[in-house]
């Protein structure tokens, strides 16, 4: 069922050309595409469809395209949940983002490791990648916006990140993915999507992962930056951040968007004891309205920034209501997080109308 407030401000927006707007793809129609992540359960439940239909014009399966939930076993493939994607979006008019590729994690040993664990003979590894890339992308030609072709490939550290992938195949496993997938699909997009690549620590090997791509000739259509982010985390530091890859020449997506309000410190898991578990969960209840506040500030202060630069042409949230966010299960797991737009009840938060303020922005500077 739609909620009734939305009801009631769809109603009025659609007669009154004067209300604000609460539809936050005819929001930021003129700046952005304006996505959700879902898992395939979602499709058939009521309120959830309306929700995404009545609010986002993107989506991205959560899980549902990796290469675990895709390749069940070598040469043997499951697309049920994937077609079930693709159908959805077609049949509400929807983008749908191909989530992901390559990637260290979610993925198939057999891929680019034997039995004993040793990597795979080079020429081995990338005819399983190019397989697998063909075999998915193919499926889906003309059907997806764009593939995250590769996912995470930056280690915290800085550098590439010791993957199978990497160890199989050498550095350039990156720049062949993306020749694979171009081939696969040339109309389809092509991302590189990471998290924390804006940020101070890990900027500049995110950004010299997707020159070095640049410059070997491959085509990238955006840089996908997650945009997994702490109630803590710097606005400022994170615009610096987007600024330095835009500032490159390169298009920018934020493919993963969230704000986790709950404590972070001693996010170990098994060993906290009970007092520091009641500590690390401290909105069972409810948000309370300062943390709401602060939530809604955040959030609108990204906005305000990501209206303003034409080369932002995406913003994806990791999840459609804090009930079925990622984040009440990491990095602690069973907690009540609320780093979404919409709560539990699939109402909209202070961080929802915040947002809309910042597409009021758009309309002030044209
Ligand atoms: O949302 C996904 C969650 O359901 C999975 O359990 C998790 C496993 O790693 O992956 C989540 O999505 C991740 C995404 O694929 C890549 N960036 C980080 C996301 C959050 O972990």
């Amino acid at each position: 069922m739609l909620p009734l407030t939305f009801a009631l401000a769809l109603s009025v927006t659609t007669e009154a050309e004067s209300a604000p707007a609460t539809v936050l793809r005819e929001a930021f129609k003129d700046r952005f595409l304006i996505g959700t992540a879902l898992t395939a359960s979602q499709l058939s439940d009521p309120a959830s469809v309306a929700l995404i239909t009545s609010q986002f014009n993107v989506i991205t399966p959560g899980n549902e395209m990796k290469p675990a939930s895709l390749l069940v076993a070598p040469g043997r493939y499951d697309f049920r949940d994937a077609d079930r994607f693709v159908d959805f979006a077609e049949k509400h008019g929807l983008e749908i983002i191909g989530h992901t590729l390559v990637w260290h994690s979610q993925s198939r040993a057999f891929l680019f490791e034997d039995e004993a664990g040793r990597p795979l003979p080079r020429e081995t590894a990338l005819r399983n990648m190019r397989d697998h890339i063909m075999t998915v992308v193919g499926r889906y030609r003309g059907r997806i916006k764009g593939w995250d072709v590769v996912n995470e490939a930056v280690a915290d550290s800085g550098g590439l990140r010791e993957t199978p992938a990497l160890k199989a195949i050498g550095p350039d496993y990156v720049e062949k993915a993306f020749r694979f997938a171009a081939e696969a699909d040339p109309e389809a997009e092509l991302y590189y999507n990471d998290y924390n690549i804006d940020l101070d620590y890990k900027r500049e090997s995110g950004l010299k992962l997707v020159r070095d791509l640049r410059a070997a000739g491959v085509r990238l259509d955006a840089v996908g930056i997650q945009g997994h982010y702490l109630l803590g985390t710097s606005i400022e530091e994170v615009q610096r951040g987007i600024q330095a890859y835009i500032d490159d020449g390169f298009e920018v997506m934020i493919t993963e968007l969230d704000i986790d309000p709950l404590p972070r410190r001693g996010a170990g898991g098994a060993d906290v004891t009970a007092e520091e578990r009641e500590g690390m969960d401290p909105y069972r209840n409810g948000l309370p309205a300062a943390v709401q506040a602060e939530l809604a500030d955040r959030y609108g202060r990204l906005f305000d920034y990501f209206v303003t630069q034409p080369k932002i042409t995406r913003v994806t949230f990791w999840g459609l209501t804090d009930g079925d966010s990622w984040l009440n299960y990491f990095p602690v797991r069973s907690r009540t997080n609320h780093p979404l737009l919409f709560d539990r009840s699939f109402q909209p938060k202070p961080a929802f109308f915040r947002v809309l303020e910042s597409a009021k922005k758009i309309r002030a500077r044209q």
